[in-house]
């Protein structure tokens, strides 16, 4: 990537110094993120967790993921435009987590105590996340927190309510609980079971491929594409503490949930299911419906994740420590970023100004390169099919890929810093010219 051998050098050197941090890097990435979430007013805050695997690496202090191999985990939390642009305004903190060991092969029976501790330590990052960027964003702009079901944690639920965050997060085992009006304790599923839906809709599912490994196969088993009708049903429950866990935490959470399932599904298919909790409000189904979609949209932090690894190819890098792999790292996460921006706004909006993805140099390279190609208000999409080009991409071959349009987003951003450097040579010279 870096063109000549002393480049290359330079660049190792620069990963290797200790005298960089990866927080001082991708700080100015994080503040304009922040900005751009307030000034978009509403937004959700997504988090997840995603495992890289570092197989090209021989370095040590890598740690090593669930498999036993070489890598890390990141945990990030995005913020995403509650609307249907979907749009990523960044990144808004990142932790990485190295697990020294090779994880033991986990025990079938834990006691209480060591329930409690794991239920802690694991829950103890997303509520990282949520209480920092609660405490960043929750006064200038509408946050509403997004999770999977990694993040249903009674601990967090717990947390996230007395401190009055607003969040959508997916139940992942049916949980003991109660409706309000119940004297004894049952599971959310029969809870949610008994009331009537309160609105309809119909929702193309895509398809789902068997290449898949085979942990994720048993969560999401292959399926055909189809149109589902899907019903939403919602209630206030009560969810029981669980036995493991002791004051102060509550005995009893009141929290709303949101079920989600598909009516009428083809026999040999899984039918659509799913169990949210939210404390935003749920009564009607407009109410019910909001939920599900910031539900949704929380599929973007995995393509923002396909970006910094299929997009930028993180995994392929060729570190051999840990700190090098920290500041690659705090590189490609704002990369990345811009990766998926490009790429997403020109599918789902195609028709916005370039200009918000793209800066006016780049806009000016571009007309220089590809002369009377780009239009006087060039759209999104103009613009990625001329930057998929300039990384290779052939008319004919679809949709431009991850790959070029990573190898002609570094081209377009590497000629524009050149330009920008130019001017101010010239600018500087014709300063010294002067005094002369
Ligand atoms: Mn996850």
């Amino acid at each position: 990537m870096m063109g000549s051998e002393s480049e290359r050098e330079a660049a190792y050197r620069f990963l290797s110094n200790e005298r960089v941090e990866f927080d001082a890097v991708l700080q100015p990435h994080l503040e304009q993120s922040a900005g751009r979430a307030v000034a978009s007013g509403r937004v959700l805050a997504v988090h997840d967790t995603s495992t890289f695997k570092l197989e090209g690496s021989r370095g040590r202090e890598l740690g090593f993921i669930n498999t036993g191999a070489k890598g890390f985990y990141l945990h990030a939390t995005i913020a995403v435009e509650n609307a249907d642009t979907r749009r990523c305004l960044g990144l808004l903190k990142a932790t990485t987590i190295f697990r020294e060991e090779k994880s033991k092969k986990e025990k079938k029976s834990r006691s209480g105590a060591q329930c409690a501790s794991l239920e802690n330590r694991e829950s103890s990052r997303w509520w990282e996340h949520v209480a920092a960027v609660q405490a960043q964003l929750g006064h200038q702009c509408e946050v509403i927190h997004v999770a999977d079901s990694e993040a249903d944690n009674y601990t967090l639920l717990s947390n996230m309510l007395e401190a009055g965050c607003r969040f959508v997060i997916r139940m992942a085992r049916d949980r003991k609980a109660r409706g309000p009006e119940e004297d004894s304790w049952s599971r959310v599923s029969t809870a949610a079971t008994a009331v009537e839906h309160i609105a309809e809709r119909e929702v193309p599912l895509s398809a789902r491929g068997a290449h898949r490994p085979p942990r994720t196969r048993k969560k999401f088993p292959p399926r055909d594409a189809r149109i589902a009708k899907l019903c939403f049903a919602a209630m206030p429950v009560l969810l029981k503490r669980p036995a493991y866990l002791s004051d102060p935490f509550q005995k009893e959470l009141k929290i709303n949930v949101v079920h989600v399932y598909e009516s009428d599904a083809p026999d040999a298919e899984e039918a659509v299911e799913w169990f949210l909790f939210t404390n935003e409000p749920v009564t009607t189904g407009e109410e019910a419906l909001a939920v599900v979609d910031a539900y949704r949209r929380r599929w973007v932090i995995e393509e923002y994740f396909r970006a910094v690894k299929t997009g930028c190819a993180y995994e392929e890098r060729q570190l051999e420590n840990r700190h090098a792999w920290m500041i690659a790292l705090a590189i490609t996460l704002p990369l990345a970023w811009r990766l998926l921006n490009l790429r997403s706004a020109a599918r789902r909006s195609p028709d916005t100004p370039a200009n918000q993805t793209l800066s006016d140099t780049e806009l000016a390279v571009l007309r220089h390169l590809r002369p009377g190609r780009v239009s006087a208000a060039p759209t999104v999409r103009e613009a990625m099919l001329l930057v998929a080009e300039l990384g290779g991409h052939v008319k004919n071959n679809g949709e431009p890929g991850w790959l070029v349009l990573h190898r002609g987003l570094s081209k377009l951003q590497t000629l524009a810093e050149g330009v920008e450097m130019a001017q101010a040579l010239s600018n500087a010279g014709r300063k010294a010219t002067r005094k002369m």
